[in-house]
């Protein structure tokens, strides 16, 4: 079996998707996310000018050695570019042999080690009462576990969720820059724990409660803020610190039982490395599609769960159904799964990727179809072409920048 044919697709059913789609000589599709948010171009380019002639040819049944040839022959290793660019392969070659096989992926992963995979959700809002309306319309959608994200007082953006207005109330003008928010540390850590005490009071001890802090503290702000949300009994308390600093999470741990989780602009499990030999975090949070596919995560996984620490892939809307689909393969393969996110799309991103997971009372299950159990209609994916569009940045009020 030979790869004839590697197409890049770019749609935009509401946001930019980047789809690679792989064919063999025996007509066998299988299908790869690139999808890295606001630089989507910078991917097209990297898998269309130098990935896409170097698959034509090769047995696409040689998984492993594509990875390896792409990342060590390319010299130039690593970073949210290749390492999304590698994941895109990955995955097409992991859909075209479980299709192949005709078997669902996680049957070549392990099979299943449970029935079902339990998701958690995104609630935010600007005050209370928004807050714990979107929490209870996300329950109404079955979710049994919820992330909160809030506003702060005297802060015009509700920080880590994406937006389309800058602070100064004008509308973004999408073709030039991105929008603009604030943000204020020490009003944020001073509010925060009021949020949760809020919301334990009005939805009880039971339900799990996760919180973003979107790499915006040190570590001796995270190390407090940890502290400050014990009470409040967190499943878990999101990217504190900045990414590019392992050490940092040795300060936080020092200092609080609030559980740790980190990893989704991670592209490497070199990333990782002193936060799992040193057990300084709970849960790794990669993406499928920015961490270089299935191959890699599964053996993140692997490594992670040595030392007790659990999986909970990245999976916010900018994680193309085919991502997500990989992501929740791997899940119920696994034995030290912990939990998946899950935003889910627009119903007209369900019609371009249609496909077989599902999502019941708060559970998702990757379906019974052979590969992943997604296909791209292209024709509607052509109907809605690529948009230019960017995340927020963020600045303090003496106008610097900030992590967003
Ligand atoms: O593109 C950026 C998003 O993926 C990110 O803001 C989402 O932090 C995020 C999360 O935990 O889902
Ligand atoms: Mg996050």
């Amino acid at each position: 079996m030979k790869i004839v044919d590697a197409k890049v697709v770019v749609t935009s059913p509401g946001r930019n998707f980047v789809t690679l789609q792989v064919t063999t000589d025996d007509g066998v599709t299988g299908l790869g996310d690139a999808t890295l948010n606001g630089r989507e171009l910078a991917v097209v380019s990297y898998l269309r000018d130098h990935v896409a002639p170097l698959l034509i040819g090769r047995d696409p049944h040689r998984i492993e050695d594509a990875w390896q040839y792409l990342y060590r022959g390319a010299y130039w290793r690593r970073g949210p570019v290749t390492m999304a660019a590698i994941a895109a392969v990955d995955v097409a070659l992991w859909d075209i042999k479980a299709k192949v096989a005709g078997l669902p992926l996680y049957q070549l992963l392990g099979g299943a080690s449970r029935d079902r995979i339990r998701a958690y959700g995104h609630a935010n809002g600007s005050s209370l009462p928004e807050i714990f309306d979107s929490v209870r319309a996300l329950q109404e959608r079955g979710y049994q576990a919820i992330r909160i994200q809030s506003g702060v007082p005297g802060l015009k953006s509700v920080y880590g969720v994406h937006t389309t207005t800058s602070v100064d109330g004008s509308a973004p003008d999408v073709l030039a820059r991105p929008v603009v928010e604030d943000w204020d540390t020490a009003a944020y850590l001073r509010y925060i724990p009021r949020v949760f005490e809020a919301v334990r009071n009005e939805f009880g001890p039971d339900l799990p409660l996760l919180h973003d802090a979107h790499h915006r503290l040190s570590p001796i702000e995270a190390a407090r803020l940890g502290k400050d949300l014990e009470p409040y009994d967190l499943f878990w308390l999101e990217d504190c610190t900045p990414a590019e600093d392992q050490e940092a999470l040795r300060l936080v741990r020092q200092h609080t039982t609030t559980p740790l989780a980190i990893g989704e602009v991670f592209n490497t499990v070199f990333d990782y490395q002193t936060l799992i030999d040193d057990r300084l975090i709970d849960y790794v949070r990669s993406a499928v599609t920015h961490f270089g596919g299935v191959s890699p995560m599964k053996k993140l996984f692997d490594y992670a769960g040595q030392r007790g620490i659990k999986s909970a892939i990245h999976g916010p809307e900018d994680i193309s159904p085919v991502g997500m689909a990989a992501a929740l393969h791997l899940d119920l393969a696994v034995h030290n799964f912990g939990i998946q996110e899950y935003s889910g799309h627009t119903d007209l991103t369900n019609e371009v990727f249609r496909h077989a997971y599902t999502f019941d009372d708060g559970y998702l299950h990757p379906g019974e179809a052979p590969g992943i159990g997604v296909e791209l209609d292209d024709e509607l994916a052509a109907a809605h072409p690529y948009e230019p569009g960017y995340l927020p940045v963020n600045r303090l009020q003496d106008g610097s920048v900030h992590d967003w």
